[in-house]
């Protein structure tokens, strides 16, 4: 873990010397309710399907970040969201592409998930983190999570 974490500083000291718009941002959202925080389950491509994730995808050119979650979450689960602050450091997933976390708000938390991209939903208490095959980048942010689960 040690060596991919090093290794992964120093990809982001690459991109930092990079221009904004030469930077993939890929933006997550970290849906916390009564103490959980909502993991879905890849379902394509093949080489990631089965494992874990915070839903989001590519922020679109001219597109802000949290406009890009809202409309990714929207998409991917049929919620609407207010995003707020940056949870954890960004990941990076490549030499030109990072992950970026954010908070992201129910605007109504009665209504069901509805997952179109992914074939499994489940909260997570800040316990029960650590049991899902998480993809690589998300697993960095676990540490992240717990706290932000245990602020409120
Ligand atoms: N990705 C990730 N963690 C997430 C969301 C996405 O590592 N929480 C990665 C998986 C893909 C890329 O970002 O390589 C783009 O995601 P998507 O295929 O969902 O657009």
């Amino acid at each position: 873990l040690r060596r991919r974490v090093l290794r992964g500083e120093q990809t982001l000291l690459g991109i930092a010397a990079l221009a904004a718009d030469e930077v993939q941002v890929v933006v997550a959202g970290a849906i916390v309710a009564g103490g959980r925080v909502l993991a879905a389950r890849r379902s394509a491509p093949a080489s990631l399907a089965g494992r874990w994730e915070l839903p989001g995808g590519k922020v679109d050119p001219g597109e802000s970040d949290a406009a890009a979650l809202t409309r990714e979450l929207r998409e991917e689960l049929g919620v609407e969201v207010e995003v707020g602050e940056q949870i954890g450091p960004d990941v990076a997933l490549g030499p030109r592409r990072v992950l970026r976390c954010l908070r992201a708000r129910l605007l109504d938390p009665t209504r069901p998930i509805e997952p179109t991209e992914h074939d499994q939903v489940r909260w997570l208490t800040a316990d029960e983190l650590d049991e899902p095959d998480w993809l690589d980048a998300d697993d960095e942010l676990l540490p992240h999570l717990r706290t932000a689960l245990a602020a409120r």
